[in-house]
């Protein structure tokens, strides 16, 4: 799709050898002189004395340094902290993969403590044995283990009134990618029998979890037996009490909403039950006032994470890494475009591996900034041939009335002196 030269490989290295060799445009690269440079000519403190020893941290947090890469709220878009939402710091985070510490999290009734001893998880319903398992029970079942992003509906939601909240971070960080260990939801319901529901076309599971808002909703048969997974781990370990500990559904590619946390019940059903969190919530309202409900796949969408709004160039002029996250409900991306001119013109990306289906791709297009300003977009396809659609041909097909399932194209403007802005181009 990219319409203009690919900047794949080794054109950054190239640039560094030529630069070195010239010795003139080094520091445009950003390397230093060693002359002159005590962190370079003279031994340091941390090179003559000891460091802490093993035992010091038992369970290490991230270096004083990085104490601003966390989850950050927004006070004034909702009433109370208890049924809140707070956001990934995908500015400053690289890879795909989402550490839970900063992952963000939303919660209708607050985060609760329960412990594996009092868990339980019941499948009752049209099905030929009820059963309870206990944590121990489900250890019990193969495993998988699978990558996956989960994203809020209302991730970009601010963005239909225009260009509101300033930084990649409060714009798209209702995201997280982990890699989860946990049991098929298939293997579970076959396991209670599925004879009893009969034809299992028009069926549905309704899912709830342990907390008081229960959060519960419908999820069509097809989905539930298809690739959803009940995870007790999340990036190698068990599950942060935020994340739903100790087991909580992963429903790939749909909207986080459906993802319950603190799993307690899965009831096998004929139809859906139509809750609220499916029916006054997570609908999206369209021009003439109508709700279009079960929009449950995210589209395909991404978003530059560098620079952005929270992460100006402050290096000059010069090699310029533009980074950034790419992502599909719909299945794997297949390519990213960048624009530097607002949608003008467009590069295609380098994408760090392969897209996963239903997982975050990183991508990357590295430039010579020559220092005017720019229009950053980015646009991602998926292996559907979807493309991701501009903020104007969203608002064509959906008004102004929605909150949910924003995946339109994102622009940052970056001045002359490297500062970014979030706005909209017509
Ligand atoms: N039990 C329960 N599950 C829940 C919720 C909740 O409040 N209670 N919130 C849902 C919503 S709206 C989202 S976007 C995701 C957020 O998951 P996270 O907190 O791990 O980011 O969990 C979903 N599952
Ligand atoms: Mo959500």
């Amino acid at each position: 799709m990219g319409d203009s030269s690919n900047n794949h490989g080794p054109s950054r290295r190239g640039f560094l050898k030529g630069a070195a060799a010239t010795g003139a445009a080094l520091g445009a690269a950003g390397a230093v002189k060693a002359e002159g440079d005590p962190l370079i000519t003279e031994v340091q403190e941390w090179a003559s004395s000891l460091g802490e020893g093993v035992d010091a941290t038992p369970y290490g947090m991230p270096i004083e340094f990085e104490s601003d890469v966390v989850r950050r709220n927004v006070e004034w878009l909702t009433a109370d902290q208890i049924s809140s939402i707070n956001f990934t710091p995908i500015h400053a985070l690289d890879g795909t993969i989402t550490p839970q510490g900063c992952a963000f999290e939303r919660h209708h009734s607050g985060a609760i403590t329960l412990k594996k001893e009092d868990y339980r998880l019941m499948i009752n319903g049209l099905v030929d044995t009820p059963l309870v398992f206990t944590y121990e029970d489900l250890e019990r079942f193969p495993r998988s283990q699978q990558t996956f992003f989960l994203e809020c509906a209302a991730n970009t939601g601010m963005e239909w009134a225009g260009s509101q909240l300033n930084g990649a971070q409060y714009t798209h960080g209702m995201i997280h990618n982990m890699e989860y260990t946990g049991v098929s939801l298939r293997t579970l319901l076959e396991e209670a029998g599925l004879d009893a529901a009969g034809d299992l076309k028009d069926k549905w599971v309704y899912v709830e979890g342990a907390d008081a808002s229960s959060n519960g909703r419908s999820i069509p048969m097809e989905k539930a037996l298809d690739d959803c997974m009940v995870a007790f781990k999340a990036n190698g370990e068990a599950l942060r009490m935020e994340h739903g500990y100790p087991v909580r559904l992963v429903v790939p590619g749909w909207e986080g909403n459906m993802w319950v946390k603190w799993l307690r019940r899965i009831e096998v059903m004929d139809k859906p039950v139509e809750s609220r969190e499916e029916t006054s919530k997570y609908t999206d309202t369209l021009e003439d006032g109508t709700s279009r409900k079960w929009t449950w796949a995210m589209d395909a969408k991404s978003v530059v994470t560098s620079p952005s709004p929270q992460m100006p160039i402050k290096h000059g002029k010069g090699p310029l890494v533009i980074t950034g996250l790419a992502w599909s409900g719909n299945g794997a991306i297949t390519a990213v475009d960048v624009s530097l001119d607002g949608g003008v013109t467009w590069q295609e990306a380098r994408l760090a591996e392969p897209g996963k289906k239903m997982a975050l791709t990183r991508f990357y297009l590295d430039i010579n900034w020559d220092g005017s300003e720019m229009f950053l977009q980015s646009r991602a396809m998926d292996e559907t041939g979807y493309v991701q659609p501009t903020k104007a041909q969203l608002r064509e097909v959906r008004g102004l009335n929605s909150i949910y399932h924003n995946n339109c194209i994102q622009t940052w403007h970056v001045n002359a002196k490297g500062e970014a802005n979030n706005v909209e181009v017509s």
